[in-house]
């Protein structure tokens, strides 16, 4: 159990196939804070609108919110635009879950960072929707195609996952610039609000970073990096990338099996009768 301060969590995207949550919550199982801050996106309603997918781990994911905040954790919730529909409960509690439009964290070094879900500075997002719902549409195939390449590097004992969404996020050349003009912008919000740094999510482009005067961070997400942000009791913030192995490594139920079992084996248990 590594104890730290913070978590720092954002697009978990629950209600969607896409979801890692069996990975987030091995995360989770290891790791404990004093606060956790979820920074939008972590329920998806656009695709819950387009089919109901609620499996029991997206349930175990709430429950465990729930649980941390009674027993004295602060969780503090800010919707993202997949969520926005809890924008209009700002202000009030979830259980304990307190939820916020935007928020300040005072870490131990004392710097004042700004927590935000970040689609604000999103010129696509908040001026052409459909274009957004498109868009939304287009790296969810992505994901969904990505979906048998895990399961072969899965079965076949590769490491590491490799992801086509991510891929072709770093490939081409407009989403960089996207991604950059994002920083950039959300880096320059906060330093003229007169912030140390900024907490976000948003673009599942995970970063600690200095722009300017100020410290951009950006949570990532949990439907294709599995990324987190930590902070220590110093105040230092780390960028945790929840790999197969670290998963493998804790959670002994999951040993790997012999080298030259068949894939198979580990799917359907062979009898002999
Ligand atoms: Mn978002």
């Amino acid at each position: 159990m590594r104890r730290i301060r913070t978590i720092f969590l954002s697009d978990i995207h629950l209600g969607t196939r896409a979801c890692q949550a069996e990975r987030l919550l091995s995360f989770l199982r290891v790791h404990e804070a004093e606060h956790v801050y979820l920074l939008g996106d972590i329920i998806d309603f656009w695709s819950l609108r387009r089919g109901i997918y609620w499996p029991p781990l997206h349930n175990t994911f709430v429950q465990k919110m729930l649980k941390r905040a009674r027993h004295q954790v602060n969780v503090v919730f800010v919707p993202g635009n997949h969520d926005e529909a809890l924008r209009d409960y700002v202000g009030n509690n979830f259980g304990d879950i307190r939820v916020v439009r935007d928020a300040v964290h005072v870490a131990a070094d004392g710097k004042r960072y700004l927590l935000m879900h970040g689609d604000e500075f999103d010129q696509i997002t908040r001026y052409h929707r459909w274009v957004a719902l498109l868009g939304d549409i287009a790296y969810g195939v992505l994901l969904r195609v990505n979906v048998l390449p895990t399961w072969v590097r899965r079965n076949l004992h590769l490491r590491g996952y490799w992801s086509l969404a991510d891929y072709a996020k770093r490939k081409i050349k407009g989403a960089l610039e996207f991604v950059y003009g994002f920083e950039a912008s959300v880096a320059h919000h906060a330093q003229l609000s007169g912030f140390d740094g900024v907490v976000c999510g948003h673009i599942h482009s995970a970063a600690i970073k200095t722009l300017g005067d100020v410290i951009y961070i950006n949570c990532g997400d949990w439907v294709d990096s599995c990324t987190a942000i930590l902070e220590h009791h110093d105040g230092r913030m780390e960028l945790v990338h929840w790999r197969e192995h670290e998963v493998l490594k804790e959670d002994l139920s999951l040993e790997p099996l012999p080298v030259g079992t068949p894939a198979l084996a580990r799917v359907v248990p062979l009898r002999r009768r």
